[in-house]
């Protein structure tokens, strides 16, 4: 009989259960690697995530109001109100929640926020609202940036590793300045040449409050000005674009001769990328993954080269102590026979033992310079190793990936080069299997 046609094909895993199950395939190789995923899990067929980011009443949260529509759901003000991440979900029944209780509430993916610590567990806030727009999208707002000077004000948490941490995860960043400080603020820098560097294709940034300026000419020179700053934190010779927007309702600088038609389209597309950020999902998934896991080989093979050429050196600061400790046994043995047990045996003997020891420590100190040697040279290893990809010039992202794996391989070795393994073949090319099929 043909059973075929009786039963029906099991249902098609969605793409998410298919990253789950490529993070779980190669979750050993990076354990016994010491590896850490960048987003080691992904929670089903979750909405995309909107996260909003920029200086203190750059007009995050009247931006978030404004997309939500009807009653207010931030609180906006002149000054710092806002000192929390707050996720705006969509519920039926509207309700707040504040720290633990608030991260319950919360998808898988982003419950690792706990590993922040508990001042930021307590900074952790969700909304949940019956609002039409977050049925497509989850809004992240985020605390003000401050200033460079400011820095000495501690968070107590760390915030540039918390913005690396949801830059990751969502899929539309934007980041907001206004005429007051046209890209000035320390933090808003910093975030840019740091934790988002590697994200700047969800990046969009927003030149907000442009109904403040008074005349052409005085929104010329902030918008100059934004633009020289922003030249120096990003990495880019072609500036990106720059939405100029403004929220409509609120107060026009007075006398104003700027026309602000064409701000209003800007805002229009800036909404209809957030009301559309579920398209880029699949994608932005993809690219995580695909760089995870390509960081995660990198590592490994890198790993691997410096480890072997560790135990080479080992090996034969083991041969040569062994050596050295035959030679003693056999001046020891000459000796004995040919004096037989006298003090000048045991001097021999205890002189012998001494110089063991000491070419044991010479030797494993000898191994340890070499290792902080091979550390020292990573970027020498990286290129050896990758030698046949770079010399075909058309793998321009390991330079990428290599800025990321680098830090943390210096730092594992240096640590915990004991717990490599020196050899680790099948689950390597499983992985490269895996990668080359995803498309590197
Ligand atoms: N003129 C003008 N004021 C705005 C605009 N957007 C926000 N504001 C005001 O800027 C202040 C700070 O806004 P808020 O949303 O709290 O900023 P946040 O700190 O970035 O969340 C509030 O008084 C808002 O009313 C805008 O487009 N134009
Ligand atoms: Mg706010």
């Amino acid at each position: 009989m043909d059973t075929t046609s009786t039963n029906p094909a099991p249902p098609a895993p969605s793409p998410d259960e298919g990253v789950q199950r490529l993070y779980a395939r190669h979750r050993a190789l990076a354990d016994r690697f010491c590896y850490t995923f960048r987003r080691s899990t992904v929670s089903p067929n979750s909405l995309p995530y909107v996260l909003f980011l920029g200086n203190h009443s750059s007009g995050k949260s009247s931006f978030i109001n404004y997309l939500l529509e009807g009653n207010s759901v931030q609180d906006v003000g002149i000054a710092p109100t806002d000192d929390a991440f707050t996720f705006i979900l969509h519920g039926e029944n509207e309700r707040d929640a504040v720290g633990p209780a608030a991260l319950e509430m919360l998808p898988e993916e982003l419950k690792q926020l706990n590993n922040f610590g508990p001042e930021l567990v307590q900074r952790v806030r969700v909304k949940v609202r019956n609002r039409d727009v977050l049925k497509n999208v989850v809004l992240v707002d985020s605390p003000g940036m401050i200033d460079a000077s400011e820095k000495s004000i501690s968070r107590g948490y760390d915030f540039f590793g918390v913005i690396k941490f949801l830059a990751e995860i969502t899929d539309l960043v934007l980041m907001m300045f206004d005429p007051d400080k046209p890209g000035t603020t320390g933090e808003a820098v910093e975030a840019m040449k740091g934790p988002l560097t590697g994200f700047f294709f969800k990046l969009r940034l927003i030149f907000n409050k442009c109904d403040r300026f008074s005349s052409m000419y005085d929104y010329a020179r902030a918008y100059g000005a934004l633009c020289w700053n922003l030249a120096h934190a990003l990495p880019f010779k072609d500036l990106p674009k720059i939405y100029n927007c403004y929220l409509p309702g609120r107060a026009h600088a007075e006398g104003s001769t700027l026309d602000l038609h064409d701000f209003d389209a800007l805002r229009d597309e800036v909404v209809s990328e957030i009301k559309s950020a579920n398209a880029r999902r699949a994608d932005n998934i993809k690219v995580a993954v695909n760089k995870d896991l390509s960081c995660l080989e990198m590592h490994v093979r890198v790993a691997l080269r410096i480890r072997r050429a560790v135990a080479r050196r080992q090996w034969s600061a083991r041969a040569m102590f062994a050596g050295g400790t035959l030679l003693f046994l056999a001046a020891d043995f000459l000796v004995a026979k040919a004096c037989g047990f006298s003090l000048l045996t045991l001097g021999v003997l205890a002189l012998s033992g001494l110089v063991g020891f000491a070419l044991f420590g010479i030797l494993r100190h000898g191994v340890r310079r070499f290792l902080e040697q091979q550390v020292a040279e990573l970027d020498r290893h990286f290129t050896e190793e990758y030698n046949r990809e770079l010399s075909l010039g058309t793998r321009d992202d390991l330079h990428q990936y290599w800025a990321l794996t680098q830090p943390v391989l210096a730092g594992l070795l240096r640590a915990r080069w004991r717990d490599l393994p020196v050899f680790h073949w099948g689950a390597l090319t499983r992985l490269q299997r895996d990668l080359s099929r995803t498309g590197k």
